[in-house]
């Protein structure tokens, strides 16, 4: 999926994934943002990484094969990790993808079912993939950065209306605190441009 969306190959021999990253600027809502893809591995014997991985990623595209049910059922367990080594946030930005849409014929996958996991998580979108015909690949990855920004601009709304709150209550420690926040705030808007997405 990510040498389609980053380079626009499809490789058709089957090559596990030990660690592979790209860096890529989209185009999100006329915003440019600079993507990190971490594509992480999915044999087990290459796995010490993940927690490492999930920690340090904006953002997530947790993708199955739909010509594999095992697949999707091993993305619950991950999902759960992610939103325990989150905090217990049960908003991350999460994008459940069914790959391999052009093989049809070999569907064991219902689009219902993988939808009503989309919804157990929460509600995450779900999007069917063909990494072979490059279908809805950016896509994926758009909508995991809108996530990102968007929780980002939250946070940051957030601290800025209890700024301002500290400001009208007059508390004396509060342009030491206005300070710390302005840095937080410069430092978020870097974050900003450049989202870190993992692909479990
Ligand atoms: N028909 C079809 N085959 C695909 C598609 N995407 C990947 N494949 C094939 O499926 C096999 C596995 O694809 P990978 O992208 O290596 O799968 P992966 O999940 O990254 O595997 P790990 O790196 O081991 O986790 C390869 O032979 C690919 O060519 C797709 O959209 N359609
Ligand atoms: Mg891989």
């Amino acid at each position: 999926m990510s040498p389609q969306f980053v380079q626009g190959v499809f490789i058709e021999s089957y090559d596990p994934t030990i660690e592979d990253s790209y860096c890529k600027q989209i185009d999100v809502d006329g915003r440019q943002v600079m993507l990190e893809i971490m594509d992480t591995a999915g044999t087990e014997q290459f796995t010490s990484m993940r927690e490492f991985y999930m920690r340090d990623a904006h953002g997530f595209l947790l993708v199955f094969s739909i010509t594999s049910m095992s697949s999707l059922h091993e993305l619950a367990e991950l999902r759960e990790q992610i939103v325990q080594i989150k905090g217990g946030d049960p908003n991350v930005p999460i994008v459940l993808v069914g790959n391999k849409s052009d093989l049809e014929e070999d569907r064991v996958v219902s689009r219902s079912r993988a939808f009503q996991v989309s919804q157990a998580w929460g509600n995450v979108p779900y999007y069917e993939t063909s990494a072979r015909r490059r279908q809805n690949v950016g896509e994926v990855f758009v909508d995991v950065c809108r996530q990102i920004i968007r929780k980002d601009m939250n946070a940051r709304m957030r601290r800025q209306q209890s700024g301002a709150l500290d400001r009208s209550l007059g508390d004396g420690r509060s342009s030491r605190r206005r300070k710390k926040r302005r840095e937080y705030d410069d430092d978020s808007d870097r974050r900003e441009r450049r989202s870190r997405c993992t692909i479990l």
